[in-house]
């Protein structure tokens, strides 16, 4: 975990010193990445002790995710690594072997087993989740927790003994609920406090995504814009960039709308320098400052030199990005071609972006997001790369299909498969899989249920399915008939044509749980 992640704010102040810690009336320790790192600058930063001495005398803390593992004994995490040990337990990996995806990834239900006061609001409503490791209840530290959360077993969700508080889920990125549970730990006497409504929640829900895809229009704005299988022109004499909207007034809006996540994918990324392209950090400034659900932004993530001879690794653009205000990064075409090279040589380097980045954010932090196309054979073995039978026979009566794989933005194919494709970038360490289909793009004739099926059989990261809604139906479909944990749609939502609360409580009458 890097150093600046580690945010404690005392009176709205990032503390730097052990003294701060000391001094602080009210801590909030939002930590993100991973265990070791984090327990590492703690001891050399002498902020261990600090810590543990402000947490033992019972003044107001409030951990995040991180913040809740670290209070615990120890960690599996690369380890076993030492943690501030004030908490009995040992923090360990979800056991995906049970049918369960790791990273658990999205909003579920809180099982409140006592009286919590910051948890007093929330009902029955889904909170955020993010990670790959949690602890477990147990006699010896049933004094302290106060809601568990069942993802195939139950885990602990939060702590809470005295004024000290920890959440494993994420409150800053859990809506009205979310805020409500910060409001009530930083201002526990108010009584203006917003009651969040009644809710229903009971297991981990499907998520709905708002995607925008932004680029640099002819006049030099940063516009929404949206294409016909990746073709974002007018079929005008101008021929401009189809123009749907401002990133930051959009999402706004699809966050109120009830997005449960929004994307951004800046789609000229792969030949213009990310970092070049400063309004889209700001469009990430502004929206998190009023979009309380997380933001995954893409586009251009790869090691570059610019003009000027400075080298910027992959890192330093996604670390850019997620100072911008960024929860999670989405890798495309940089991906294809380390899932090339691993396959090609069965080695891991350590080197690609998307080692580098899950190495020191954590894999759930790494979308991996694959532009794939059909292409139509008549049997399988036609191709080295794996086909499916596929549901409307192609053009010529071709029975089967494999997904070829691009790049920049669907102007290259390349020598590899949309299968191929996710177990390697599982294995080198994506935390979840964005699932485009060129064919299905803009089409609104619904998801390729034949693609995703394929890959979310095929991995055990969360896979969101993208590409081609058109009504509510679709979305039931696709999570009807495959292991899709999200669904992704751009152009209905942007032409209003279907709002997001259609589709949610068109899942939730077909028996989807999804969160309202
Ligand atoms: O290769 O790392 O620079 O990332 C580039 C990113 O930009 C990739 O995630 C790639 O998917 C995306 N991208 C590149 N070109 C386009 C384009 O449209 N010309 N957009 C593009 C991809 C696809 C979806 C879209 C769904 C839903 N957009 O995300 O939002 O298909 O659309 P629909 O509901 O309207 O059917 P790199």
């Amino acid at each position: 975990m890097l150093m600046e992640n580690i945010r404690f704010q005392r009176d709205n102040q990032k503390v730097q010193t052990p003294e701060d810690i000391l001094n602080a009336n009210c801590l909030i320790f939002p930590g993100v990445g991973a265990f070791a790192a984090a327990m590492d600058v703690l001891n050399k930063k002498g902020m261990a002790e600090a810590l543990c001495t402000y947490i033992e005398n019972d003044r107001p803390f409030l951990g995040i995710c991180l913040g809740l593992q670290l209070l615990f004994e120890s960690s599996e995490e690369n380890g076993p690594v030492r943690g501030l040990g004030l908490i009995p337990g040992v923090v360990g990996r979800f056991d995906s072997t049970n049918g369960f995806r790791v990273p658990h990834i999205g909003w579920n239900a809180l099982h409140t087993v006592k009286d919590s006061e910051i948890l007093d609001d929330i009902g029955k409503r889904h909170v955020y989740f993010v990670h790959s490791y949690r602890a477990m209840p147990s006699n010896d530290n049933k004094e302290w927790v106060s809601s568990t959360c069942n993802y195939g077993d139950n885990f602990i969700a939060s702590v809470r003994r005295g004024n000290v508080h920890a959440v494993q889920f994420h409150p800053e990125k859990s809506g009205d609920v979310g805020l409500s549970i910060l409001r009530r730990f930083l201002y526990p006497k108010s009584s203006t406090t917003k009651k969040p409504g009644e809710g229903r929640a009971s297991k981990l829900a499907k998520r709905v995504i708002a995607c925008l895809d932004v680029r640099t229009n002819d006049k030099g704005d940063l516009v929404v814009t949206k294409g016909d299988q990746y073709d974002v022109r007018e079929n005008t004499g101008e021929n401009e960039v189809r123009n749907l909207g401002k990133p930051v007034e959009l999402a706004g809006q699809y966050y109120i709308d009830g997005a449960d996540e929004v994307s951004f994918l800046n789609i000229t990324g792969f030949r213009d320098f990310p970092l070049g392209d400063l309004p889209m950090l700001e469009v990430l400034r502004y929206t998190s400052e009023n979009v309380f659900v997380p933001l995954t932004v893409g586009g251009g993530i790869r090691d570059f030199t610019d003009a000027n001879g400075r080298y910027y690794s992959s890192l330093e653009v996604a670390s850019e990005y997620f100072r911008s205000g960024a929860d999670k990064i989405s890798i495309g075409s940089d991906a294809v071609y380390a899932a090339e090279e691993y396959i090609r040589t069965g080695v891991k380097t350590g080197k690609t972006s998307l080692e580098q980045i899950s190495r020191v954010y954590g894999n759930q932090a790494v979308v991996v997001s694959i532009d794939p196309r059909r292409v139509y054979i008549n049997a399988p073995d036609d191709v080295e790369f794996k086909a499916v039978r596929v549901t409307n026979p192609g053009p010529n009566g071709e029975e089967y299909a494999w997904y070829q794989c691009t790049v920049n933005g669907g102007r290259e194919g390349r020598p590899i498969g949309a299968y191929e494709l996710a177990k390697a970038v599982e294995e080198l360490g994506a935390g979840e899989i964005l699932l485009n289909c060129i064919d299905c793009d803009g089409q609104g004739k619904g998801f390729d249920i034949d693609l995703i099926k394929l890959i979310s059989d095929a991995v055990s990261i969360p896979v969101i399915a993208s590409s081609g809604a058109g009504v509510v139906e679709h979305f039931s479909e696709v999570f009807k008939k495959t292991n899709a944990s999200a669904a992704l749609a751009a152009g209905i939502f942007h032409r209003k044509e279907v709002p997001i609360q259609s589709v949610k409580e068109h899942l939730l009458e077909t028996g989807i749980e999804v969160r309202m």
